[in-house]
């Protein structure tokens, strides 16, 4: 396979004006016509008239009315163009309905629709599928189905047919179509200078129930961009549609955004609090990229970053805003822990601006995205709120209507701040993730107390040296009596080595350090558990309060693991005082109940140098649930009791946050042997959130038999709520038990492999679950192995995301890395892997 670099970049030899397209939709047959007018691009040399296409039966081909014979090979074709304007007509046959890599133009549940990021627009038709091609497009679609959708606004139409003009210069990976049988759920939205813009969500009959509350998320995030970044938006019409058979979450296609059922259609009966907090901030960022994404797109994929790593920090900001601040930061940093650190230490580091791939889907990463918006969150942070929104104007003022780079980006903020960024530009190019180790020195006599800095980034694939990095830290002081005596302020490391002193105190500070976890860094500090009980008390920072809790708990764990000590009197306390503290709010104090994941545990374990014993880890978590469940014991009923949310469901903030604790109440007393709480509220539950938190304690108490199957008779209709308990049964499934629930959830006559929502929610799930992976008899990972290698020739996305599952492999024991080296050699010995998966697994072996 071919690799692309970033340095190696040209423009393409011509500049396209616009593209007109005409499909006739046939599941098997469907013709695709483009004419397509182009002319030179004065800013290229190279003429080589090159367009992408794969998967294509040509028909025909003329340029400029007379036809030609362009060679063709598997990836596109190559004519001879003149060196002047002219008009290229094409007509090709696709196969939408044979199509399960989902990618171009394909069919669900019969309605056609399609996915063109990053590269699926070649599937479409021929074109230069690059996104540094801009074209405004204008589009027929004729077919049999009741609606017909494109990007942009809508022109006439009539039976059998419809029309749709795009006026916004667009590359082709934000082209859409949608056609199918299909509900609306209308609304409107009008913009701050007036526009009525018509707004609809599309879904297959049956659904219509479930869109309100997409809806409302939609004009949310509407209002919040021209409240928060003064981003209107700028076409007559926004649609929706919610597709069963999808790779990812959402596609911001212009005008026409395609979300993954489960990224959109909410109820309360079937949608968790976790799952409607997800949608709404899906809808968000996938409206967000209007303008980050699509008036400024990338110039090419190497710069996904700009697009990506920017709409993630947009929408957590909107969730932020929407929600509480402090509780989205917990998860946000919660999941980069659980998903970007993991990447960034392995065999798969790369950096937020990666400089070389062989396949560009296997790059939308937690690196690009999530820590993409750390890097973002570093640079607000550095230059201050004010100036950020000046950078921000200038920005889109500047690269409205571009295809822009990291450059362009790094130089809004030069210009507009006048400061120099060049060093903090690594976070972009350096992969790997920051060690930041601070020492302290008290000079009790003068009252002098100094931190002393230092950076360091061990060695990634390809990367042996490092260099340092801009690195901002907030932190305050706290007296000794838990006053806090030095409010936050941020400190900007630049050097390996660096130290900050503070004069004039009375007695030893305590400092409080990475507030808001200011940096995707791994602190080491010198720090005991009385120093972290005492934070866990006084800190101000919610944030770092919350850490020192996790610390507490990963500390007492990693005792109980290693040492076989018991559960920590300083972790309990400290958890019972945070738990019964009123003044705290109850999703705060939900997230204080949870301790850190198996999986977060094998890395911290890792990280220290120690071999993670995945049986050994899975016991000591029980272990501290149960200990918890008996120091809470007498408080758990009235915890319980006390935080049922009265009234009607309310996905919010504060219901949810209610729901949380008292489930964490409900799970604790389950633990003690108290099942009455978990069996009640299976069975009266008026919302997905509480029933699904009674199941999953009833299957984790080995109680669940029963439940299991009522559950599956009361929502096998509901393919969205048999996902979950597809996944619940695997998740919860004890180590020994995994790999066979698994293999028997693959016979069940509701399994099916090309349904990508479905695998994941079975394999996905598997590879979840910690101890059941990796079981030391090997068969998780053969298992795995087995239906990857099956999926690969269907479905080559799908199926390279989930080799993630195994990018710890080197963390184990030698007899785990060797089931699972024979495992990642099996797979890449299979004929004809995708190019996709061949990389994946290629790299992962290193
Ligand atoms: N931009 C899309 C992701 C496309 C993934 C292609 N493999 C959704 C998003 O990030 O909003
Ligand atoms: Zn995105």
């Amino acid at each position: 396979p071919q690799t692309i670099y970033l340095k190696d970049y040209t423009p393409f030899g011509y500049v396209i004006d616009s593209v007109q397209l005409t499909f006739k939709l046939h599941p098997t047959e469907t013709r695709v016509l483009s004419k397509i007018a182009f002319r030179p691009n004065p800013e290229a040399t190279d003429r080589t008239f090159f367009l992408h296409g794969e998967e294509l039966k040509l028909i025909s081909a003329t340029i400029d009315g007379k036809e030609v014979s362009p060679s063709v090979t598997d990836e596109g074709l190559t004519v001879d163009a003149p060196d002047a304007p002219f008009t290229w007509e094409a007509e090709v046959e696709i196969s939408p309905s044979t199509n399960t890599a989902l990618e171009g133009l394909y069919m669900s549940n019969g309605m056609y629709c399609t996915q063109c990021e990053a590269e699926g627009f070649r599937k479409i038709t021929y074109y230069p599928d690059r996104p540094d091609v801009m074209a405004t497009f204008d589009v027929r679609i004729e077919g049999s189905e009741k609606v017909l959708l494109s990007n942009g606004n809508p022109g006439a139409s009539g039976e059998g047919f419809a029309e749709w003009s795009d006026p916004w210069k667009k590359p082709a990976y934000l082209f859409a179509l949608v056609a199918g049988d299909l509900i609306n759920h209308p609304d409107s939205f009008t913009t701050r200078t007036g526009t009525d813009v018509e707004l609809n969500i599309w879904v297959r009959p049956g659904d219509e129930d479930k869109c309100a509350f997409g809806m409302q998320a939609l004009k949310d995030s509407m209002k919040w961009d021209e409240d928060v970044y003064g981003r209107e938006y700028d076409l007559d019409i926004f649609n929706i549609v919610a597709v069963d058979d999808f790779n990812m979450g959402a596609m911001e296609n212009k005008g026409l955004n395609i979300f993954n059922s489960s990224c959109v259609l909410a109820s309360q009966a079937t949608s968790t609090d976790a799952d409607f907090e997800r949608i709404e901030a899906i809808i968000a960022h996938e409206y967000f990229h209007n303008w980050t994404g699509n008036r400024i797109t990338c110039r090419d994929w190497f710069q996904l970053c700009l697009k990506e790593g920017l709409t993630v920090f947009r929408d957590a900001q909107f969730t932020s805003d929407m929600r509480s601040e402090p509780v989205k930061r917990i998860d946000d940093v919660i999941a980069l822990r659980a998903r970007q650190f993991p990447e960034d230490q392995g065999p798969l580091s790369h950096p937020v601006r990666p400089e070389e791939f062989q396949e560009i889907n296997n790059f939308y990463t937690a690196t690009v995205y999530e820590k993409g918006a750390e890097v973002i969150g570093m640079l607000k942070t550095l230059v201050g709120h004010d100036a950020y929104y000046k950078a921000l104007d200038l920005y889109f003022e500047r690269h409205d209507g571009d295809a822009a780079t990291i450059e362009d980006w790094i130089q809004v903020f030069e210009d507009s701040t006048g400061r120099d960024l060049q060093q903090f530009k690594r976070w972009y190019s350096q992969s790997g993730t920051p060690k930041v180790s601070v020492k302290e020195e008290w000079d009790a006599e003068n009252g002098i107390f100094t931190l002393h800095f230092s950076q360091s980034t061990a060695p990634t694939p390809g990367q042996d040296i490092k260099d340092p990095r801009v690195i901002p830290i907030a932190l305050g002081l706290l007296a000794p009596g838990g006053k806090e005596t030095h409010p936050t302020h941020v400190i900007e490391l630049t050097h390996a080595e660096q130290s900050l002193t503070f004069d004039g105190l009375d007695a030893r500070p305590v400092p409080s350090l990475l507030r808001g976890f200011s940096a995707p860094v791994i602190l080491e500090q010198e720090i005991d558990n009385d120093r972290r009980a005492f934070l866990l008390a006084n800190d101000t920072d919610p944030f770092n309060r919350w850490e020192a809790g996790g610390d507490l708990a990963r500390d007492t764990l990693i005792n109980m693991i290693l040492k076989d000590a018991a559960p920590s009197p300083a972790y309990l306390h400290g958890l019972r005082r945070v738990v019964t503290d009123e003044s705290l709010d109850p999703a705060y104090r939900g997230l204080m109940i949870q301790h850190p994941s198996e999986t977060e545990l094998a890395g911290t374990l890792s990280d220290m140098g120690e071999i993670p014993d995945p049986t050994k880890i899975h016991i000591a978590s029980r272990a501290l649930l149960a200990a918890k469940a008996e120091t809470l014991s007498d408080i758990l009923p009235a915890l319980y009791a006390d935080n049922q949310p009265t009234g009607a469901y309310k996905p919010d903030a504060e219901g949810s946050g209610k729901r949380d604790l008292a489930n964490a109440a409900m799970s604790l007393m389950a633990k003690l042997g108290d099942l009455s709480h978990a069996k009640a509220q299976f069975a009266s539950a008026d919302n997905m959130t509480q029933q699904f938190e009674a199941l999953a304690v009833l299957v984790r108490e080995g109680q669940g038999a029963e439940a299991v199957k009522a559950f599956y008779d009361q929502w096998k209709e509901d393919r969205l709520v048999i996902n979950k308990w597809f996944g619940l049964q695997i998740s919860l499934a004890e180590p020994e038990d995994a790999a066979k629930v698994t293999e028997a959830l693959t016979q069940h006559p509701d399994f099916d492999m090309k349904n990508p929502n479905r695998f994941r929610a079975t394999l996905g799930a598997l590879a979840g679950n910690h101890a059941g992976f990796h079981h030391e008899s090997g068969a998780g990972y053969a298992l795995l192995a087995d239906w990857l290698i099956k999926l690969d020739p269907l479905n080559p996305q799908t199926t390279a995301r989930m080799c993630t599952a195994f990018q710890t492999w080197k963390r184990y024991d030698a007899g785990r890395q060797a089931l699972i080296k024979a495992q990642l050699e099996r797979i890449l010995a299979t004929p004809n892997l995708s190019r996709d998966t061949n990389e994946m697994i290629s790299r992962i072996l290193g």
